[in-house]
């Protein structure tokens, strides 16, 4: 059995017997490190239980009521072998309706767990298996997307190993950031209400590399493997060591500026695809996307640090490879203000760059509603009218732009699909969700591959729920039924 990084985390295997295999000590694969024990249940051709429902997390240095997958978050980390098959049983234990998704998974339509386009809500409850073939290695995550609850504690990551994994590395560890205020005298849906309610909040957050506002949202923590910073997690290996870094960004409202004193990132993928490699001191990763990056470990004790951009205010890690004391929360680390990663800094590997050129184009602009409030996802001259449906044959290319026309930045994602950022000659990473700035136009091609009715929207849940969310559609499925509620991120309201 692999001796885990995270000293709580359960990390569930199942699937093909080659990703239980390729854990094993002795193996070609990369071996788990940490600090203790992480129990792994090997559960081949078993559901993982996603028993969603309300609980007391402890977040290192504090208690809070929340709902969650469990008795923690992130929930269960869920291991597959690409080509395996992902399963996993929703019990619905919340007062309300539900669903999973998938992110970042090209996944049946019926399995993405889009309320009210793809899947109908499981209701208070009720239970829902969820079975589907995993096709991309790759770091992906999966959460609710019913109503607000991706902001408490509905969420987790899902890692597909490669069977032939190319990078050479010697342990694994899984970073998930988050914004955390459930439970705290506030929830959610309380804080949906003040923003819809003003839109010009009295505190603005303000960020120069996000180009404008950086959210809405002045969280009481930001939280690393679902720890505060005065309680934080700790990775521990050998001086020398190789470790990749799987970074996911489950927060709602928060991008974080990550980096690891004293040492330098080697980004290897973006939002589960490779991309040539770029070694930078910090990147920045929006709601939604996930990072892998390769460090070579030094001789010592050092911050790993998120900083909430724009918020004054960070997420912490220790990184431990010899005794001493741990650094302060508040400790200065310079790689954050070195050379950051960019999207023109990243190259899609030639293996997963698809290249020829869209069949269709379709312009979409990234705005605010009517009267300043709300905000909307849609073309020029309709912008918040949905369904959007492309006529593309199956296996045709669409390029889809976005212009950002609002002050603040967007993280934009598309289910069921990664997409070929097109940047500068043409050339960018494959990813699935990606930043859009104030002012900015960032061009994507599809490849329409996975016929259906699919969501297209901001990954900043306030933005969605308040209307930055639109579907795309092609091939043969009629448009879905004008759901009255399909403006929000749920079908429910
Ligand atoms: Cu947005």
């Amino acid at each position: 059995m692999p001796v885990p990084s995270h000293p709580t985390r359960r990390a569930l295997l199942f699937g093909a017997v080659g990703s239980v295999a390729l854990l094993g000590a002795g193996t070609r694969g990369p071996l788990r490190t940490g600090t203790a024990p992480r129990p792994v249940i090997p559960v081949a051709d078993t559901a993982v239980p996603l028993d969603a429902a309300p609980v007391t997390v402890d977040l290192g240095s504090r208690t809070v009521r929340t709902w969650a997958y469990g008795d923690r978050a992130p929930g269960p980390e869920i291991r597959v072998t690409a080509g395996g098959t992902v399963s996993a049983r929703l019990r619905n234990g919340l007062p309300q309706e539900t669903t999973v998704h998938w992110h970042g998974v090209r996944i049946d339509p019926a399995m993405d767990g889009a309320p009210g386009l793809s899947q109908v809500p499981v209701a208070s409850g009720d239970t829902f298996d969820y079975r589907f073939t995993a096709p991309d290695p790759g770091t992906f995550f999966y959460h609710s997307h019913v109503g607000t609850q991706l902001d408490r504690g509905m969420y987790g990551v899902l890692v597909v190993e490669d069977p032939a994994e190319p990078l050479g590395y010697d342990a694994e560890w899984t970073v998930v950031l988050d914004d955390w205020l459930d439970g705290t005298g506030t929830d959610p849906d309380t804080e949906l209400g003040t923003i819809r309610d003003t839109p010009r909040p009295a505190r603005t957050l303000r960020s120069r590399l996000l180009g404008g506002t950086a959210g809405h949202v002045d969280y009481p923590h930001y939280l690393i493997n679902g720890r505060t910073p005065q309680a934080p997690e700790e990775f521990t290996d050998s001086p020398g060591r190789r470790i990749r870094l799987r970074l996911v960004n489950a927060g709602a409202d928060t991008a974080f500026r990550v980096g690891l004193g004293d040492h330098r990132l080697t980004v290897t993928h973006t939002d589960g695809f490779p991309v040539l490699p770029v070694t930078v001191d910090a990147l920045l990763i929006g709601m939604g996307e996930r990072y892998d990056v390769l460090v070579t470990l030094a001789d010592g004790v050092f911050p790993l640090v998120a900083e909430a951009e724009g918020k004054d205010a960070r997420a912490f890690a220790v990184v431990r490879t010899s005794g001493g004391d741990a650094p302060d929360p508040s400790v200065s680390v310079p790689e954050l203000d070195r050379r950051l990663l960019t999207l023109a800094d990243l190259v899609a590997d030639p293996s997963v760059d698809p290249g020829d050129a869209p069949a269709r184009a379709v312009d979409l602009v990234l705005g605010r509603g009517r009267n300043g409030t709300g905000w909307t996802l849609g073309t020029a001259a309709a912008r918040d009218v949905t369904p959007l449906r492309v006529p593309v044959s199956v296996g045709e290319r669409v390029r889809l732009s976005f212009t950002n026309a609002t002050r603040m930045w967007h993280p934009v994602h598309l289910h069921g699909h990664t997409f070929q950022v097109r940047g500068e000659e043409g050339r960018g990473p494959r990813k699935d969700t990606v930043i859009v700035r104030p002012r900015e136009r960032v061009t994507v091609d599809v490849l329409a591959e996975n016929p259906g009715e699919w969501m297209l929207h901001c990954h900043n849940l306030y933005h969605s729920e308040l209307g930055m969310m639109a579907t795309l559609g092609y091939g043969d499925t009629p448009p879905a039924a004008p759901d009255s509620s399909m403006g929000g991120m749920s079908g429910t309201g």
